[in-house]
């Protein structure tokens, strides 16, 4: 790691907003005695459990239906800052990561349930991070609670009292945008005890589950047009900023890099499999699209007490949500998950893959006449 001299490592850290830091600390420690006051004191007898976070597009066992009571649910996340390679261009950036991967991991509990994480900012890394949980409540969603300078860790226990698949990112005062645009962001998902329930009350249940972290970056590009590169976040910070207030992306990307969900690393299925498809967006708006298929219940805005919508072609999630979508593939075939903002999608690189094994079925689609002269 490339040392800062202490002053530009001071103002990375935060201690330049000291103002505003100053204000959200008393507002933490105001918001901390409330919360030890209020606390259930029954919390403690609570049983627990450990769940260790896998990276997505992947997402950790966990059961649809809850058995027994509510638990705490005790996660442990490492925040890594480490270049990544956005395309074979070149495209380069400084990300800031949960656990080491843009998104961040995916975790599930269910409503009732207590979240407990230990968040560690590892030593190696140079700026003062923290987490903001829109699935929770007060003190800034955590994150006045959770800020920690390298070699800290804390560990935050919330409630989740609220049923859906909610954002949670880094929001360092005065730094929220370059942080959730340098990857440090990832998503919960709250089930409802007893499962997903459609319109009718119908229960809808997964075979597998995907997460698809859509992310914008902003990389600054020299006099030539090619893309800088940098020693350290610090170093790449104003320039960043600079491109991030054209609100033009250089690179729009699912899972942290163009092609990480294509090809090899292409989600899978077989005909006849329900798949649920959890899309967040921290900081822009999406419009997830399936070709070939369609959301058969979508949760666009992932709140499960609401309804979901039937047969989508296409669903709106807006910047700051998680979405939900379960779809049974009846085809196979190679499709395309995308935002079907086609510029993002094709030229940006918002675009992944579902590899779908089975039987095709001639009576939903057939070729009656291959291509041919007239
Ligand atoms: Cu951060």
């Amino acid at each position: 790691m490339t040392t800062l001299p202490v002053s530009r490592r001071t103002l990375l850290a935060g201690a330049a907003f000291a103002g505003a830091l100053t204000q959200v600390r008393q507002v933490a420690a105001e918001t901390k005695a409330v919360l030890t006051s209020a606390t259930p004191s029954d919390v403690d007898s609570l049983p627990r459990v450990k769940v260790k976070l896998v990276d997505p597009p992947f997402v950790h066992e966990h059961e649809q239906v809850a058995t027994g009571g509510p638990k705490v649910v005790e996660f442990e996340i490492t925040i890594h800052e480490k270049k990544i390679k956005l395309d074979d261009s070149g495209a380069e950036v400084w990300a800031s990561t949960f656990n080491g991967t843009v998104p961040g991991p995916l975790m599930v509990v269910h409503e009732g349930d207590y979240v407990e994480l230990t968040l560690i900012n590892a030593p190696t890394n140079e700026l003062l991070h923290n987490i903001d949980f829109h699935s929770s409540t007060g003190a800034l969603g955590g994150g006045a609670l959770t800020q920690i300078n390298p070699g800290e860790k804390t560990i935050l226990r919330w409630k989740a009292t609220k049923p859906g698949v909610f954002v949670y990112h880094c929001a360092p005062p005065g730094m929220v945008a370059w942080h959730v645009v340098s990857g440090m962001n990832g998503a919960i998902m709250v089930l409802p005890r007893d499962g997903l329930k459609g319109r009718d009350g119908e229960a809808v249940t997964y075979d597998k589950v995907y997460y698809v972290g859509e992310q914008d970056f902003y990389v600054p590009r020299d006099a030539a047009g090619n893309w800088k590169t940098y020693d350290s976040p610090g170093e790449s910070y104003e320039d960043t900023v600079a491109v991030m207030k054209t609100l033009t992306p250089s690179h729009v990307v699912f899972n942290g890099a163009v092609g990480a969900l294509t090809g090899d690393n292409a989600m899978t299925a077989k005909v006849g499999e329900t798949v649920a498809f959890i899309h967040s967006q921290a900081n822009r708006d999406t419009r997830p699209h399936l070709i070939g298929g369609h959301g058969d219940y979508v949760w666009a805005t992932g709140k499960f007490n609401n309804p979901p919508e039937r047969g989508l072609e296409t669903w709106f999630i807006p910047g700051g949500t998680a979405g939900l979508m379960v779809y049974t593939f009846q085809q196979p075939g190679i499709y395309a998950y995308v935002n079907h903002n086609l510029i993002e999608a094709f030229e940006l690189g918002a675009a992944g893959h579902v590899k779908v094994e089975g039987e095709w079925n001639d009576d939903l689609m057939k070729q009656i006449l291959a291509p041919s002269a007239v």
